[in-house]
């Protein structure tokens, strides 16, 4: 079915999650939907308050500008509006914005009769977020905790906090994360080579399908995952890289405040050689 012949069939209300019939329209290319408005509300809203806090910063450097949370001693209350409160501010519509987001997208899932599965994996996105200037602060009992918002700055922040831990790298959850985000782009890799290998023969041959594409895994490595295994695949691995990074922050300081390669004695007091 041609694209615009598609369009006239699914494009049509209902399906939606709030807001009924006012918000069911599209403009141009995109949905609109009672979560298009308040994404744009949001977006609009923490956007104007980041080029405030820009305006009553001292640079308009795009790197340097810096939107930092409330001092720890304001622990988790809100703070006046240039020490910290727009920063509390900026991250309600940043959460409002992408959870918006998100439910327009399973509103669109569900006009178009399709599984959530893209909500679903932002969702992963979002918890990450969260984690980071919610979840963390809240169990460290300051909003100070937070990452502050500055393309340099968040930079700086990650640098520190991964130092205060000594090494980083020796927090086993960021070790999980970590290979899950290589073997996410490993598997992307695969897959782009292998489907591009298969549809772009040399000239004059025919175009190969699944049958090849699986026969070329199963002679280089005895297995095939398939064509829609790859895909469950990389949605696996890129959402766990997600959930262990989210476990990895949460864990630094809520739950282990020294060193981080001080976590690993437990393997010198096993019982077989302690
Ligand atoms: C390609 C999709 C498009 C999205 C883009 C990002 C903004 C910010 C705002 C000036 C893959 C749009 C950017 C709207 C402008 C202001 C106030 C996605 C694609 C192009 N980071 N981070 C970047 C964010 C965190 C880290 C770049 C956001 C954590 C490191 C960009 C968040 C930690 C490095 C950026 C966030 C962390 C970066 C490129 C939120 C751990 C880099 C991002 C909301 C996760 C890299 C100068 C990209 C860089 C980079 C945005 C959170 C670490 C500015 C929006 C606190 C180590 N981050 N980041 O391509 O070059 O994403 O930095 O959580 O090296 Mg970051
Ligand atoms: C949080 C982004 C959410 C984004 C959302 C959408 C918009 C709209 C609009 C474009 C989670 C935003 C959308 C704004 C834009 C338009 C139109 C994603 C988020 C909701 N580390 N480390 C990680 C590596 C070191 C440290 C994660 C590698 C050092 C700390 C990942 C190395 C030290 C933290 C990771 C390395 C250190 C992390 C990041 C190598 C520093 C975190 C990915 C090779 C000295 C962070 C939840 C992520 C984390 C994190 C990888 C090194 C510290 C696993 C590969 C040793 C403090 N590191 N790291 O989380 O877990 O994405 O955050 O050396 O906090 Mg690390
Ligand atoms: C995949 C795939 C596959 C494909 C694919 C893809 C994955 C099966 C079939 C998709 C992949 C790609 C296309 C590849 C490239 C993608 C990336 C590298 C990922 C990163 C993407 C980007 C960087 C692009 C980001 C762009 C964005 C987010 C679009 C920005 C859009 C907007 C800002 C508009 C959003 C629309 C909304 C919110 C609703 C509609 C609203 C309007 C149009 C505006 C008008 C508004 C109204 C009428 C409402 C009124 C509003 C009010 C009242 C609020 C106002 C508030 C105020 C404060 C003023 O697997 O293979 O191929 O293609």
């Amino acid at each position: 079915m041609a694209m615009l012949n598609f369009e006239r069939k699914y494009r049509i209300r209902g399906g939606t999650l709030l807001g009924g019939d006012l918000f069911d329209f599209w403009v141009g290319p995109f949905y609109v939907g009672f979560f298009g408005v308040t994404t744009l509300f949001f977006s609009f809203l923490g956007t104007a308050l980041i080029l405030y806090g820009a305006a009553i910063g001292p640079t308009w450097n795009v790197w340097q500008i810096n939107i930092a949370p409330p001092a720890l001693e304001y622990g988790l209350a809100f703070a006046p509006l240039k020490e910290g409160g727009l920063w509390q501010l900026i991250t309600i519509c940043a959460i409002g914005a992408f959870v918006s987001w998100a439910l327009r997208e399973v509103e669109i899932c569900r006009k178009l009769g399709m599984g959530y599965h893209v909500p679903i994996a932002f969702g992963v996105a979002i918890f990450a977020y969260v984690t980071l200037v919610v979840i963390r602060p809240l169990l460290l009992g300051a909003w100070g905790h937070g990452f502050p918002y500055g393309i340099l700055s968040h930079l700086d922040w990650v640098s520190n906090v991964g130092y205060q831990y000594l090494h980083f790298h020796y927090n086993p959850a960021h070790m999980i994360a970590v290979s899950f985000f290589f073997t996410t782009t490993l598997a992307l890799s695969l897959h782009g080579a292998l489907v591009l290998s298969a549809t772009n023969p040399k000239k004059g041959e025919p175009v190969k399908t699944a049958e090849h594409e699986n026969a070329f895994f199963r002679d280089a490595i005895g297995y095939s995952i398939g064509t829609l295994g790859i895909h469950r695949l990389g949605l696996f691995l890129a959402l766990s890289a997600g959930f262990w990074s989210a476990v990895c922050i949460v864990i630094s300081g809520p739950f282990w405040t020294r060193g981080w390669p001080e976590w690993w004695n437990w393997w010198l007091s096993l019982p077989i050689w302690s």
